[in-house]
């Protein structure tokens, strides 16, 4: 990913976030206004994951869309690292975090993902999420697309994630 696309990326962002705060179900505006980072892990770990239950909450354009999936990593002994998604449905993606600091929602960048050994993380709304933006013209509720997930060690796995509607609070909605 590269950076400036990603600046570009979040002034874009803030631009819209007040008026689609409420549809979105989380604030990216705060977020985006201090645009804050923790650092990117150097660590390559382990391609011994699994991803399960990907979906994507599809907005209208030019609303961001989220994605959510259950990351595991099954290696019993090394931390597995997912650094970013990729897929040719969306122009720009990234991981995100949400948090609620002091009574105030906002989400911050992730630069990567260290699942521990033997453990599963739930990319769910209002936690860790992946964030999708310039989606492809045509993409509707229902369809799947190819996602490749990128690990730390370089390694892509292709998953197939569906798209579904703005009032979708989980993989088992619609
Ligand atoms: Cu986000």
């Amino acid at each position: 990913m590269k950076k400036t696309r990603v600046m570009a990326s979040l002034g874009f962002s803030l631009v819209l976030a007040s008026g689609v705060y409420a549809q979105h179900g989380h604030d990216h505006g705060h977020a985006h206004g201090h645009a804050a980072s923790t650092p990117a892990s150097t660590e390559k770990g382990s391609n011994n994951v699994s991803i399960e239950k990907c979906w994507i909450r599809l907005m209208p354009y030019v609303t961001p869309s989220g994605g959510f999936f259950e990351f595991e990593n099954k290696d019993a002994s090394q931390v597995a690292v997912l650094k970013g998604i990729e897929t040719d449905a969306f122009g720009q993606t990234m991981l995100h975090r949400s948090y609620t600091k002091d009574g105030q929602a906002g989400m911050e960048m992730v630069h990567d993902v260290v699942v521990k050994p033997a453990e599963k993380v739930h990319f769910k709304p209002g936690d860790y999420h992946a964030m999708l933006e310039q989606p492809v013209a045509g993409l509707k509720v229902g369809d799947q697309i190819k996602v490749d997930f990128i690990l730390g060690t370089g390694d892509k796995i292709p998953v197939s994630c569906v798209l579904k509607s703005v009032n979708a609070l989980a993989f088992e909605d619609k």
